[in-house]
């Protein structure tokens, strides 16, 4: 067949007539910066992720029909093989394999599984560079680093777009993303904390206290018949974490390790040394890992198993992992302390022109994918305070995720029988750099719109793009918790601590929840927010009101310092399971106006009700000829009302108007007739 067509069309017209298109986001920023040693050798093995690009139009039907205002009180997530016949993940991986066979690329076999949405491909380096049309290179970056990379965005035929997402590992930059944590000391060299009542190796929070501080002493709940996933990009020794349920006697819940790409449990920056004590004193990322993994345990001591996706730290390896945990979908919890700025000089740019780039985009569908199944995933939003890039006031990437639950970090004062509980900050006003002290991460996004279950709440220092964090949690070191780590105990702090917490107290909720019948919890901040909101908000979360980040202040209510504040453990947990449904709505599919036509002889009171509306959505009324009538109260309950007068509050004349609906950009309109 080809033979034929190369035999009608000489090849350079068909190549002119086949339409070509960029995918936008993937020059790693890091190229700005370092220096060109040299083009690859094209035999150079390159391993490539092909990431399928989902239908967001189906994406946003799906989430609406499960989480939305109008979705059954029930939920019915999708499993892992309904997802992937809904989103026709066949018929879109068969069109990358297609494209990766066609260009002389081999496709993994041991990797192919029919729900994933990667496709493992490899090939010399000069196939790739011809299917993508790019060039590959080497370069230095300022850290002395060599790394593979290209500087011009690839390029694919505009007929694959609609199936190919992103491609990942065109660079091979790691160290892209940084562990949360704070290190504050072995704990044997009893260092006195500023809080007192700890039982933990040296004054450090062990699990029973945690339980104490947050509400959860009397519970029974272990999270029995749950599995909880993290996500890391380092490893951990077994035996450390055997001596941490050995020390506080807790029951022997297996720990799985899950190697993502053939990834091995070791440590060290290069992932390549045993994770011992000599490791531990250059990798902060082994500490990160035996936290996640103690503070699972702490909470969740009966859990069915934690697992823990282990790959390289590269775009390719985090985005693999988030992957595999959404295509296994065995946990219903997840937790990932690893981020990086949205605006990283070290990874692919986030945003391009104010729009998303496909790699943040492609981030955002794996999440919404995990919403649809029912799984819950937290954040950790980040140790250095607003400046999360260290100069700029900017958030992290993915606690900034609009389907990710941010948590950020609070300090503990007093003792674990009464304690105070304030935004985490020892960096004062100066800018935060993790080697000078911690704070909270928490600011505005500038990648992501604000999302339909954060619009219209209070305390937000923005009212159009994605507020973080969601929630907070203990993470000061000095009120530190208790980690075995490299042979002995540790007292950590770190946002990375309050994220796994998180996780592990919604393992305790989706137990209880299964008990209620009202299935898992999913996607968490509808129903966190929503709580958050209720008149029962005091008793269900800490409100942080004192303390800063270094730019925003903790408050009353929401603030951009620890969001809706730490959990009141068993009084959350009983409030979330008793509710089968919180519903929320970006969507504005089904805006509509009523009583429509208003007719004077038929309704007595003069108002015409816009509904179905994503809470925080304004609303402006026109004539049809275009000129401003009034705007309307911003929605709230789904709901606003026009009393058909303009904004000088005279009543108008009969016609027919036009309403404007507008949220986090989209916005849609519809005819209002009145008669008199
Ligand atoms: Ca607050």
């Amino acid at each position: 067949m080809a033979v034929l067509l190369l035999g009608i069309f000489p090849v350079g017209v068909l190549r002119a007539a086949q339409s070509m298109v960029a995918l936008q986001g993937h020059v790693p920023m890091q190229v700005r910066s370092a220096t060109l040693l040299g083009r690859a050798q094209a035999d150079e093995l390159v391993q490539l992720s092909l990431a399928v690009r989902l239908d967001q139009n189906l994406l946003d039907q799906t989430l609406e029909g499960i989480y939305g205002r109008n979705a059954p009180a029930q939920k019915h997530y999708l499993s892992s093989s309904e997802f992937a016949q809904k989103f026709g993940l066949a018929e879109k991986r068969q069109a990358l394999k297609d494209f990766a066979q066609a260009n002389g690329l081999t496709v993994d076999p041991t990797e192919d599984n029919p729900e994933s949405m990667i496709v493992k491909a490899s090939g010399p380096a000069g196939s790739v560079e011809q299917a993508f049309q790019v060039q590959l290179n080497h370069y230095r970056g300022p850290d002395g680093k060599v790394f593979r990379a290209h500087d011009t965005e690839p390029i694919i035929p505009a007929a694959l777009a609609p199936h190919l997402g992103a491609v990942l590992g065109l660079s091979n930059n790691t160290g892209v993303y940084h562990p949360h944590i704070q290190m504050k000391s072995a704990a044997s060299a009893a260092l006195q904390p500023s809080f007192t009542g700890a039982t933990g190796p040296g004054g450090s929070l062990a699990p029973a206290d945690v339980k104490t501080i947050y509400g959860l002493s009397g519970t029974t709940l272990t999270g029995a018949g749950q599995t909880v996933a993290l996500l890391e990009l380092d490893g951990y020794n077994p035996a450390d974490i055997t001596s941490y349920k050995t020390t506080f006697g807790l029951s022997n819940t297996p720990i799985t390790f899950v190697g993502v790409d053939n990834t091995a449990n070791l440590c060290g920056l290069a992932q390549n040394q045993p994770c011992n004590a000599a490791t531990l004193a250059s990798d902060s990322g082994m500490g990160e890992v035996a936290l996640d993994i103690d503070m699972a345990l702490a909470l969740a001591s009966g859990a069915t198993q934690i697992m823990v996706y282990t790959n390289i730290n590269s775009n390719l390896g985090v985005f693999d992992a988030y992957n595999m945990i959404a295509t296994d979908n065995i946990a219903k919890v997840a937790s990932t302390s690893w981020g990086k700025p949205e605006l990283s000089s070290a990874s692919q740019i986030l945003v391009i022109n104010g729009s998303p780039s496909s790699l943040s985009q492609l981030e955002n569908q794996v999440f919404q994918r995990m919403a649809t199944q029912g799984q819950t995933i937290y954040a950790a939003s980040g140790d250095s305070g607003a400046y999360d890039d260290g100069t700029t006031v900017s958030v992290d990437d993915p606690a900034s995720q609009p389907y990710m639950t941010g948590v950020g970090g609070t300090s503990l004062s007093g003792s674990v029988a009464a304690p105070a509980e304030k935004a985490w900050n020892t960096c004062g006003a100066v800018k935060c750099l993790q080697s000078s002290g911690g704070s909270t991460g928490g600011g505005v996004s500038s990648v992501w719109t604000i999302p339909g279950y954060q619009a219209g709440s209070s305390g937000l220092a923005s009212q159009t793009m994605r507020n973080v964090p969601d929630v907070a949690l203990n993470a000061d070191p000095a009120s530190g918790y208790a980690v075995y780590v490299g042979g002995g105990f540790w007292q950590f702090g770190g946002t990375s601590a309050a994220a796994p917490l998180w996780a592990a107290m919604t393992a305790l909720m989706n137990q209880e929840r299964l008990v209620a019948g009202t299935g898992y919890f999913g996607f968490a901040n509808p129903t966190l927010y929503q709580l958050a909101k209720s008149t029962s908000s005091a008793t269900l979360f800490n409100d942080i009101a004192t303390g800063n980040n270094g730019f925003y202040n903790a408050g009353v209510g929401y603030d951009n310092t620890t969001g809706w504040g730490s959990f009141k453990g068993t009084n959350l947990i009983s409030a979330a399971s008793g509710v089968s449904s919180f519903a929320f709505s970006n969507s504005l599919s089904s805006v509509f106006a009523y009583p429509n036509p208003w007719d004077t002889r038929k309704y007595t009171q003069r108002q015409v009700t816009i509904t179905n509306l994503p809470d925080g959505a304004s609303v402006k009324i026109f004539t049809l000829s275009g000129f401003w009538v009034k705007s309307l109260p911003l929605a709230l309950s789904g709901s606003t009302a026009w009393d058909l007068t303009n904004d000088s509050g005279e009543r108008v004349a009969s016609g027919l108007y036009y309403y404007l609906v507008n949220i986090s950009g989209s916005n849609t309109r519809g005819v209002i007739a009145i008669i008199k």
